[in-house]
């Protein structure tokens, strides 16, 4: 399907009214100045792969997972690293600070190729993270925003600290991939196992969305499973989503359950796109959206998070209401 004479509105919203003949993906196109005409004819011809805008920044399409191991100094990720590579090939020692610079080892396993990323231990003072040394800190900060997920390293030994939550604020704000795992379990007994696991729900309830390990470094524990998790949470931050799937999960959202009136305003949800992934960004468009409560948003997300199966990555939802002048005619 395409809508012709649609110059200069292509990423528009007043295409969002074809979304709703629910016949699928439309073209804006304008025969007369040539716009939109390359990629209705990729679409035409390769009915099976329809190309999407954003594929050439796939870094999936690299075929390398970025992997940072991130934590609180001395929890054990120089140690996870080295037993993942079966060797020492990074120092790890009883003193916090023992690594310094974020350090990138090339890793392969089942054919799928790694970059694991050491981090310098972060911890916080007041407002910023703070490590041995200031330029460790920059590093880690670094590492993170350029992985594709994050393993967050928890110690059983020291049960889940406010430092712990400031590093998993981090990374949610980064937007990264998740994994969580709690490492030296071999060190504590079965009572501080429940309170570890407790401490996990009551403090670190925004990463709900992220699977949890429980592990030890240095006995080697545990350690296979991590690789599924590593693996989801890349594929769910990478998910294709279609402008006709989305449109249609939304419209029936809404049927199932409509956004609250507020006063004088309805909120009408029209269509919604892709607007990023690695963190997946999902762009609602409709009429009077600043009315939609965030825990309608979060309805939403849930509804989203179902369909899609994003296990491990943050979802993050734009609302965008649109001038089109046409836009309220029912
Ligand atoms: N009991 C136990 N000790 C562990 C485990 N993993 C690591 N350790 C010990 O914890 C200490 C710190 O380990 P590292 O790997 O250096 O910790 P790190 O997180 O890299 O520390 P920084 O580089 O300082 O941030 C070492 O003495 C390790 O032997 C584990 O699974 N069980
Ligand atoms: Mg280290």
């Amino acid at each position: 399907m395409a809508a012709n004479k649609a110059e200069g509105m292509l990423e528009g919203p007043q295409l969002a009214e074809f979304y709703e003949l629910g016949l699928g993906e439309v073209h804006g196109v304008s025969a007369a100045h040539g716009q939109g005409i390359r990629s209705l004819l990729d679409a035409a011809l390769d009915p099976l792969n329809i190309p999407e805008d954003d594929d050439a920044a796939d870094p999936q399409q690299t075929g390398i997972t970025k992997l940072a191991v991130a934590g609180r100094p001395n929890v054990g990720k120089s140690t996870l690293i080295n037993a993942w590579l079966g060797e020492e090939r990074l120092v790890a020692f009883d003193l916090p600070g023992t690594t310094r610079d974020a350090i990138s080892v090339p890793f392969e396993r089942n054919g799928q190729k790694f970059e694991l990323i050491d981090t310098a231990g972060l911890r916080r003072k007041g407002k910023v993270f703070e490590a041995i040394e200031k330029f460790s800190v920059v590093k880690t900060l670094q590492a993170i925003e350029s992985a594709n997920v994050v393993l967050l390293l928890l110690d059983a030994t020291q049960g889940v600290t406010d430092q712990d939550a400031h590093i998993a604020g981090y990374i949610l704000e980064s937007g990264r991939a998740v994994v969580l795992a709690v490492n030296k379990w071999d060190a504590v007994d079965s009572y501080e196992r429940e309170q570890v696991q407790r401490q996990i729900e009551q403090r670190l309830p925004f990463l709900k969305f992220a699977e949890m390990h429980y592990i030890s470094a240095i006995k080697r524990r545990g350690l296979g499973p991590l690789w599924g998790s590593i693996a989801q949470a890349h594929k769910a931050a990478m998910t294709k989503m279609t402008t006709p799937v989305l449109t249609r999960l939304l419209l029936e959202a809404v049927q199932f359950r409509a956004p609250k009136r507020s006063g004088m305003f309805r909120p009408k949800l029209r269509y919604a796109h892709r607007g990023g992934m690695n963190p997946p960004v999902i762009v609602v468009h409709g009429n009077s959206l600043e009315h939609v409560t965030d825990s309608y948003k979060r309805f939403l997300e849930g509804r989203f998070r179902k369909e899609f199966n994003l296990v491990g990555t943050p979802l993050r939802i734009e609302l965008k209401t649109s001038k089109n002048p046409y836009a309220d005619k029912e």
